[in-house]
């Protein structure tokens, strides 16, 4: 391989070997995995599974070639902002790449939204579980999009949440509202809108009860100003946001009451309808300069008379939004699911191709061991991700009927889990992207290192995916608030799915190995939920992280069991051994059994460091 001959290094030569590029590769027709999963999800509705699988192929196409190229572009070409014309006036224009803009227009053509929310007039309603087959795309996409994924996250969330409020008869949705709704889930581009999501104030991000500072104030024709500083506010080149803010009572000269109680939920037109260059009562004070989604423009804003309608309940406005957030945080796991398949990709690629003492390190027991892990935690969080969206679309066909869901009738099951699920979806596959982004980066070694391998950008897009649509202490304590709301409902509901999981890959011939990995998952879930029902409320609390890994690496393993059970591969049943067998289930146990360190012992240890 090498020619050993000073002649190569002379003159303008650079010598004779260099290692070779990884290309990004279709994500559905070169991942097995993903085209079990979908025989499996679709595989009782012929006609469906062919159209998806047809689907999906030439999205991956598409990916592989020009869309994967666009996404580089966002990033090379990230969002400016120019605040002043050359006369001084103050014109606050963000300016986003071409790329950023045909991700755009891809977007709609694709129906990365449309597809959950199918109607006559967006082509919907060719698949039974729309929200499944969004999703897969979606999944596929996440790694390419540069970014794009963020604002369909919250177009995804908006539109959702103006559908239920006119389910309800809360939105008086009328006109600019149902206009909104058509334009979230249309498949045209040039019809197409995206919605931002401002929640987020100065005063608090996770507490924006306490946190949100910005008043409502009445106008005589119904609608009303606002005014306030939302401090982090993503995808600012949007058409529409939802908004929370504080009405301030009309003429009783009253203060706005406090806390989340005050809040309550607005639609507003980010533009002006007649001129797209006019922003609606609003200041760009400045984007935000960020470790990564540097495709992204994240934007402080100065909210000064800006026009908006209430939707929803007035004082409800942090329930209302949470129709949003769990859509924000599904489209999170997707992308973190997204994300890790395609380290898995590129790594094992690499290992295939690069040589070390003498081998491809591919042939290394040590390399493969991590590559092998990487493998079964983006096969994990790809089963948790699809799986919840599946659950969700079957609960949606309900709540959205279109006359085709008879087969999709939901469960009561399926309610508690998509609500218990959304914490532990979120803050689990968000932190094993993070991790895994590092291992990838330090699998490509030096290479992994340098801008133009592409992994730096995408470690540090993954490290926001803990932070925002709640950080994982906030996700953790959310656990606690869905287990709180359930009236003990959803417990049972889980260790059911669990039960059921162990019950079908029990009986699963015995080749595939999968009884020593039940028998794992079966003994520790009960531990898990004796402890969790044995537990004072406040040490509950200080456990809720470990409490949600545990219950989020049971499901998981719940997961894979099964699938390794529909599809008798030996290589389902390697990842469902591997994660059953290896996972620390118990994590939470030993928290609540008193052995680690405990409150107390904390307290002291954070007053020390004070000192
Ligand atoms: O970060 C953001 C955008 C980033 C871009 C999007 C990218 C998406 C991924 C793309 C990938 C590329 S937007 C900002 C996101 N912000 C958050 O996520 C906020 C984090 N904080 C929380 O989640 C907190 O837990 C709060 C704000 C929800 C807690 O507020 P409170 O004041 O303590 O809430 P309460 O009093 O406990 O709950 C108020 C009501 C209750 O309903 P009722 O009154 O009927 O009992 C709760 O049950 O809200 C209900 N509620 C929920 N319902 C609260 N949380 C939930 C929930 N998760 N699901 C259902
Ligand atoms: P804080 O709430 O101050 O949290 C600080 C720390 O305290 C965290 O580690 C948290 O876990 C911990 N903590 C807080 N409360 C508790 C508790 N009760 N128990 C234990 N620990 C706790 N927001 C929007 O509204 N719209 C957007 O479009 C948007 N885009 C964003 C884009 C980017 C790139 C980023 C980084 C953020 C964006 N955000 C957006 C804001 C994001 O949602 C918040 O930053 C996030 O919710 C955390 O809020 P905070 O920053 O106020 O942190």
């Amino acid at each position: 391989r090498f020619a050993h001959n000073e002649a190569v290094f002379q003159g303008a030569k650079h010598g004779s070997f260099y290692q070779q590029s990884v290309p990004v590769t279709n994500p559905f027709d070169k991942d097995p995995f993903m085209q079990r999963y979908v025989k499996v999800a679709f595989g009782n509705k012929p006609a469906e599974l062919a159209a998806i699988q047809l689907d999906l192929s030439r999205l991956g196409n598409r990916i592989a070639t020009d869309v994967h190229e666009l996404a580089l572009d966002c990033e090379r070409q990230p969002p400016t902002l120019e605040q002043f014309d050359c006369w001084g006036r103050r014109i606050d224009r963000i300016h986003t790449s071409h790329a950023w803009k045909s991700m755009k227009t891809f977007s709609a053509e694709e129906g990365f939204i449309a597809l959950a929310y199918p109607s006559p007039s967006n082509g919907g309603g060719v698949v039974s579980n729309g929200r499944l087959h969004q999703m897969l795309k979606n999944l596929l996409y996440a790694p390419s999009s540069g970014l794009y994924g963020c604002p369909l996250a919250m177009t995804d969330g908006a539109a959702k949440t103006l559908r239920l409020l006119d389910e309800r008869g809360g939105s008086g949705q009328t006109g600019c509202l149902s206009e909104a709704y058509d334009r979230l889930t249309t498949r045209d581009p040039k019809r197409f809108w995206t919605s931002g999501q401002w929640m987020t104030e100065r005063g608090g991000g996770s507490d924006v009860g306490d946190g949100t500072e910005t008043v409502a104030v009445p106008q005589d024709d119904g609608t009303y100003r606002l005014y306030g500083f939302k401090w982090f506010s993503s995808a600012t080149d949007s058409d529409m946001t939802l908004a929370l803010a504080r009405v301030v009572p009309n003429g009783s000269g009253g203060a706005p009451t406090p806390g989340s109680r005050g809040l309550s939920l607005f639609f507003i037109r980010v533009r002006s309808p007649d001129n797209p260059d006019q922003l609606n009562g609003i200041q760009v004070v400045r984007l935000k300069n960020k470790l990564g989604t540097r495709q992204l423009p994240t934007a402080e804003l100065l909210l000064d008379g800006c026009r908006a309608r209430l939707i929803g309940e007035p004082g409800r406005g942090v329930a209302e939004i949470s129709t949003m957030l769990q859509l924000t945080r599904l489209h999170n796991a997707v992308h973190a699911a997204g994300a890790l398949r395609r380290f898995s990709q590129l790594c094992r690629d690499h290992a295939r191709q690069r040589t070390a003492f003498g081998n491809r390190i591919s042939e290394y027991p040590l390399h493969v061991r991590g590559l092998s892990d990487l493998e079964v935690h983006s096969r994990a969080a790809c089963l948790f991700a699809m799986n919840y969206a599946a659950a969700l679309g079957r609960t949606e066909s309900r709540l959205l009927p279109r006359g085709d869901g008879a087969d999709a009738a939901a469960g009561e099951d399926d309610q508690q889990l998509v609500r218990l699920l959304s914490p532990l979806l979120k803050l689990f596959t968000a932190k094993q992207a993070v991790r895994q982004a590092q291992e990838a980066m330090e699998m490509f070694g030096g290479v992994g290192y340098v801008e133009e391998s592409g992994i730096p950008g995408m470690l540090r897009d993954a490290n926001v995916l803990p932070i925002w649509e709640g950080t994982t202490n906030v996700l953790s304590l959310d656990l606690l608030r869905a287990l709180h709301k359930s009236r003990g409902a959803a417990l049972p509901a889980l260790q059911r799915s669990l039960e059921s999981a162990c019950s079908v890959a029990g009986s699963a011939p015995s080749v595939l190995g999968l009884s020593a990995p039940v028998d794992r998952l079966r003994a520790s879930y009960r531990r898990v939920l004796t402890a969790a029902a044995a537990v004072p409320a406040d040490r509950l609390t200080h456990a809720a992280r470990e409490f949600a890994y545990s219950l989020s690496r049971l499901h998981c393993g719940a997961q894979l069991l099964q699938f390794a059970a529909a599809t008798g591969h030996s290589a389902d049943a390697a990842a469902a051994r591997r994660w059953c067998l290896a996972s620390d289930f118990d994590q939470f146990v030993r928290v609540v059994g008193g052995h680690q360190h405990g409150a107390a012992a904390e307290d002291l240890l954070c007053a020390e460091e004070e000192r």
